[in-house]
């Protein structure tokens, strides 16, 4: 075959392609297009592809590169309309778009949050200690949230600016009203802490009991370096026959030199919680002074009795200790708002 006449027959292929594919107007049509012109078996470009066989020696490079310049130039035509109507994976099908010869992606993996991690080895520690994990909700009545817990009608903590109520229709006028009891249900909160769970426990769980709850918890606290308005806790209750003060100190002081470094410097504050008595706060130090990680103490009588336990047999210590203040002071991170801005340039360097 003369090199003129292969010529003419490409040239006169990429016009007329050209002109179908400028007008082209449903996906349908183009997808039409797409195989009259590059399809794999009966394509027309792979019909005069056939006739380069028949073009002399000499004539073949031209011949060749022209051929491939109007592939690349239906190919152009198809992938423009393509993107003027919309559709994807055509420019796929005519070819493969992987280059094998390009350098690899790195795939961006992830890395474990601190807290995640913090929270993971919490559970291992206090395991080693016998305490079982168990889980209880974040949406809360105040019940469980303050009634059982000792938490009189009156008390601040109850307060509808201190605390995250739910709007539900039926709950918000008790609530407004500073009507929060069992009674007035069904009243629900973000949980403000998980002391919660050691009354769903106590209700439900038979004695003795060893068990910590890990989750997170919501106040309307103004974030600060070392506040946020969603953190973790990490509850603790142990109830047996002769629990004492001096144990609940001593699992307290093993926790933290197992997690913070057998150098940690911890100390007990006399405190009050109205769900213990004694209570105490418990501090580290950190950079020059003293950081609350957690309150702790003897389990109140009057909480034993809201759940139905005998405080002339059983006695108990309760502790709750603040996560992220905890993860914060073994990761060295000196902002609790750095854990949530999630920023993987920071988060990257804690990875494991
Ligand atoms: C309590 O929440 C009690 N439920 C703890 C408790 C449990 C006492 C059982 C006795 C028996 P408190 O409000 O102090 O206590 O909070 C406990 C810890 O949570 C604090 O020591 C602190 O580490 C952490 N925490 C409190 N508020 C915030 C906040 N806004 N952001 C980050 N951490 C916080």
């Amino acid at each position: 075959m003369a090199l003129d006449q292969f010529l003419t027959a490409l040239d006169s292929m990429l016009g007329e392609a050209r002109a179908c594919l400028e007008t082209v107007d449903s996906a349908e049509a183009l997808e039409q297009l797409r195989v009259k012109y590059t399809g794999a078996k009966s394509g027309a470009l792979k019909s005069v592809q056939k006739m380069l066989a028949g073009i002399e020696g000499k004539d073949k490079p031209a011949a060749g590169k022209r051929f491939n310049e109007v592939r690349d130039g239906i190919e152009e035509a198809l992938a423009q309309a393509a993107q003027r109507l919309g559709v994807s994976g055509v420019q796929e099908s005519i070819g493969p778009s992987f280059d094998p010869t390009l350098p690899g992606l790195r795939p961006n993996l992830g890395t474990i949050h601190p807290i995640t991690q913090s929270l993971e080895h919490l559970k291992e520690i206090m395991g080693r200690l016998g305490f079982n994990v168990t889980e209880g909700p974040e949406i809360e009545d105040p019940w469980h949230n303050f009634v059982a817990l000792n938490i009189p009608e009156d008390h601040p903590a109850r307060d509808p600016l201190d605390n995250f109520y739910l709007a539900t229709a039926k709950a918000s006028a008790p609530i407004l009203a500073g009507r929060t009891t069992q009674s007035a249900q069904p009243a629900r909160l973000l949980r403000s802490q998980t002391s919660t769970v050691q009354i769903r426990v106590m209700e439900t769980q038979p004695l003795p009991l060893r068990i910590i709850s890990l989750g997170r918890v919501y106040r309307p606290d103004a974030p600060d370096a070392t506040h946020f308005p969603m953190f973790h806790q990490m509850e603790g209750l142990w109830v047996d026959r002769n629990v004492t003060m001096a144990q609940l100190k001593s699992v307290l002081r093993l926790f933290a030199t197992s997690y913070l470094g057998g150098d940690v410097n911890i100390r007990f504050r006399p405190s009050f919680f109205p769900f213990t008595e004694p209570s105490v706060e418990v501090d580290y130090w950190w950079n020059g002074q003293w950081i609350e990680f957690g309150g702790a103490g003897m389990v109140d009588p009057n909480v034993f009795q809201a759940v139905g336990i005998d405080p002339e047999v059983w006695s108990g210590f309760a502790f709750g200790l603040g996560v992220e203040r905890l993860c914060m002071r073994r990761f060295g991170i000196t902002d609790i708002r750095d854990l949530y801005r999630s920023d993987v340039r920071f988060l990257r360097q804690f990875a494991t």
